[in-house]
């Protein structure tokens, strides 16, 4: 309450004066308060170009700032956290009215929030969350619940279990295709996942490592886990689409059949990804929401206004068999 008074009180000065506004104490709603002409600048630090994931959510971004006439200035990090650090950097120097940023993994942000905050700067994070001491150090996290992404890629395996058990073996042996390391995604996927399928006791995973979200990582530390367990393999976990569409390459090279011989479960539900699963290669497919961009600019504008927002914003969305990828497919937007 008091945060929303003290900057309702200085966008009513700022409406007077038409100064410019920028500095205050506080992260939440103290920003710029847009332009003299009332244009917000955005900063945004991007995670990188990695996955059609992120190309879909990089053009939801850059298209809804146009629309809503948000100033957007737009940097890729290339998956590297202090590329995000020194982006961040900048867009304090320029004195932006709002910071957004996926952060590419949850620790470490600490210190450069801090000087967003010192500087009356307020922070919104989209996709993924940080690990931070201080909640007040951004306003808002938009983005899907992970953990529960993880619980129904766990819960499609438990209950289509004998199924997946290729082999008949009476064990489901799973191997797990890691996002990047330290990213909220990969740990929550991870543990959403685990929590699940630790109900049923013919249900395990033999090997687990990264391949950092990308179709290349996916394929390389598939034929990897081929070359540990030519046999007995009966289910790729990918926490993303990419990643399984990697897998996919690598099952084939080996002679073997993806979606049969290995059945595989992705998160994403990006188009790559759902035509896969149509064609039968992919088994079931979890989604995950890229088009942040119209809630983002929404939110932006709230935030820089001074106005509350929720503190958590989680996107909505849902699952997908191989029937209903095929009938969703026409209209699929990304
Ligand atoms: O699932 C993956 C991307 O953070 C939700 O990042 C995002 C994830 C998405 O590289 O494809």
């Amino acid at each position: 309450m008091k945060k929303t008074l003290i900057a309702a009180s200085t966008l009513s000065l700022c409406a007077l004066t038409l100064s410019a506004c920028g500095g205050g104490d506080s992260a939440a709603g103290s920003g710029g308060n847009g332009g003299s002409d009332g244009t917000i600048t955005m900063g945004f630090a991007q995670v990188g170009a990695e996955s059609g994931w992120r190309t879909a959510n990089t053009d939801s971004i850059k298209q809804s700032a146009e629309d809503a006439g948000v100033e957007l200035q737009f940097s890729d990090a290339q998956q590297k956290q202090e590329n995000q650090i020194s982006a961040i950097r900048t867009y304090i120097q320029q004195k932006v009215d709002v910071i957004a940023f996926s952060p590419v993994v949850e620790t470490g942000w600490d210190a450069v929030l801090q000087e967003a905050k010192a500087a009356g700067i307020p922070v919104i994070l989209t996709d993924r969350a940080v690990d931070v001491q201080d909640d007040s150090l951004y306003v808002t996290f938009l983005g899907s619940d992970f953990v529960e992404e993880g619980q129904k890629a766990g819960q499609w395996l438990v209950d289509n279990a004998a199924e997946a058990d290729a082999d008949g073996d009476g064990d489901v042996n799973v191997v797990e295709l890691q996002g990047t390391t330290g990213a909220a995604p990969a740990i929550d996927r991870k543990e959403g996942f685990e929590e699940v399928i630790a109900d049923d006791d013919t249900i395990s995973i033999s090997q687990s490592q990264t391949g950092d979200f990308t179709r290349d990582g996916g394929k390389q530390v598939m034929e990897a886990f081929l070359q540990n367990e030519p046999e007995g393999i009966d289910v790729v976990y990918a926490h993303n689409d990419d990643m399984g569409l990697g897998a996919i390459e690598a099952i084939e090279a080996a002679g073997l059949t993806p979606g049969e011989d290995i059945k595989i479960i992705t998160v994403d539900a990006v188009k790559d990804g759902m035509q896969a699963l149509a064609d039968g290669k992919i088994n079931f497919i979890v989604e995950c929401n890229p088009l942040l961009g119209p809630q983002l600019m929404e939110l932006a504008e709230k935030v820089v206004a001074g106005e509350e927002v929720e503190s958590r914003v989680v996107t909505e969305e849902t699952t997908f068999t191989q029937e209903q990828a095929a009938e969703a497919l026409p209209d699929r937007q990304y």
